[in-house]
C-alpha cells in the first residue's frame, strides 16, 4: 500500500546517501526481503548474512534479523557501522544461555571441543573452539569426531541430538530450546500428511526428534529452500518458521507450501511458525535506524570480547568456504 511504498523509497535513498547495505535473514517479514534484493542487499541465512556482511564494501550494514547476526556482523567488521531495526530481538537459544552458566559448564568438561551455535551472544562465542550454524554444523561435528574429538554442544539440544544421532559422535548437551521450532508436533504432521500424502516435509533440525523422523529432507533454511526447488513434489509441508515461504514461493511459484502444524490437541503454542523475535524487524524501523542510529539501533561489542568471538567465527567462515 502507499504507506509501505513510502517506506520502501526513504529508505532506499537513506541507504545510498549513507552507503549503507540491508542484510536481511529468511525468517524476515517479506516486505523485508523483497526490499533487500531490490537494493542490492542479501536475504540468506546466517552463515551467509555474516559471510555478505564482512565482504561488503558499505561502511554500514543493517542487519533484519535477531540480535546475534547484528553481533557477528560487529564482531567480523568492527570497523563498520552495524544497526539494526529493533536491539529488542533476541532468540530463545541466546536467552537460554547465559555466558556464565555456559562457561560453567565448559569447565566440568575441559577435555571437550566446544561447539556452539551462532544463535549465542559474542560472550558465548568467545568462550567456544568453534561456532556453527545449523547449515554446516553436521560436516564440522563428522570432522571433529574423526579426529577423535569429544564435543561440548551448546545451546539447541534438538539440533544437537540430531547431529549426534547422524555422526556418532560423542556428545555432552546445553539443554536449550527454540521457541518456534520446539512447537512442531509429530502427532499433528502424520494427520496433516494423510490429507496431503504427496507432500514432502521438509525440517529444520531444530525441531522435536519425532518431527525431524518423519522428515523427507531435514536441513538449514537454505538447504530446505534447496529441496524445495528439487524435489519434483508439488506440494511441501513445511516445519520452520513460515518467513521462508518468501522465498520458496519466489523460487518455485506453481508449488504449494504448507506450515507444519504447531499444536496438536487444540492446545495452543507461544508461537506458532513464526519467530516473535524475527517479527519485530518493519519497514518503519529500518527507515528510523537509518535516520536516528545511536542508542536505539546501533550494536556495539566489547572489542577484546569481539577480538575472542572472532577466533572461532574465523574459524567457522574458513571451514564453510
Ligand atoms: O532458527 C534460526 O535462527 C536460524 C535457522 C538461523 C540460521 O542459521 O539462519
Ligand atoms: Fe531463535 Fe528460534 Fe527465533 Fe531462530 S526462530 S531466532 S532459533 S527463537
Amino acid at each position: 500500500d502507499a504507506e509501505k511504498a513510502d517506506y520502501r523509497a526513504r529508505i532506499k535513498s537513506l541507504l545510498v546517501e549513507q552507503n549503507a547495505v540491508l542484510v536481511a535473514h529468511y525468517y524476515t517479514d517479506p516486505d523485508i526481503q523483497a526490499l533487500a534484493e531490490e537494493t542490492g542487499g542479501c536475504v540468506a541465512d546466517s552463515l551467509e548474512m555474516a559471510r555478505f556482511g564482512r565482504d561488503h564494501q558499505a561502511d554500514k550494514l543493517i542487519v533484519a534479523g535477531v540480535r546475534f547476526m547484528g553481533e557477528t556482523a560487529k564482531i567480523l567488521t568492527p570497523e563498520k557501522t552495524v544497526l539494526m531495526p529493533t536491539l529488542e530481538a533476541t532468540c530463545s537459544l541466546d536467552l537460554g544461555c547465559p555466558a556464565d552458566q555456559f562457561s560453567a559448564f565448559c569447565d566440568q568438561h575441559p577435555e571437550r571441543t566446544v561447539v556452539v551455535y551462532a544463535n549465542t551472544s559474542a560472550a558465548v562465542k568467545a568462550r567456544a573452539d568453534w561456532v556453527v550454524t545449523s547449515s554446516m554444523a553436521l560436516e564440522l561435528v563428522d570432522h571433529l569426531d574423526a579426529q577423535g574429538e569429544k564435543i561440548l554442544w551448546g545451546p539447541d539440544r534438538h539440533l544437537g541430538s540430531y547431529i549426534e544421532k547422524q555422526t556418532g559422535a560423542d556428545m555432552v548437551m546445553w539443554q536449550g530450546a527454540c521457541v518456534v521450532h520446539d512447537e512442531f508436533k509429530a502427532k499433528a504432521l502424520l494427520d496433516l500428511k494423510a490429507v496431503y500424502p504427496d507432500a514432502a516435509v521438509l525440517v529444520h533440525p531444530e525441531s522435536p526428534a519425532n518431527v525431524v523422523d518423519m522428515a523427507d529432507v531435514v536441513g538449514s533454511t537454505s538447504q530446505l529452500i534447496k529441496a524445495s526447488q528439487t524435489l519434483d513434489n508439488e506440494t511441501f509441508i513445511v516445519a520452520t518458521d513460515r518467513g521462508i515461504f518468501y522465498k520458496m514461493q519466489q523460487l518455485t511459484p506453481h508449488k504449494r507450501f504448507l506450515e507444519a502444524p504447531t499444536a496438536g490437541n487444540g492446545a495452543t503454542c507461544r508461537s506458532c511458525a513464526h519467530c516473535p523475535w524475527m517479527a519485530m524487524n518493519g519497514l518503519q524501523a529500518i527507515e528510523n535506524a537509518l535516520t536516528n542510529g545511536g542508542e536505539q539501533h546501533e550494536i556495539h561489542v566489547d572489542p577484546e570480547l569481539g577480538r575472542q568471538a572472532m577466533i572461532p567465527l574465523d574459524r567457522m567462515l574458513a571451514f564453510a568456504a
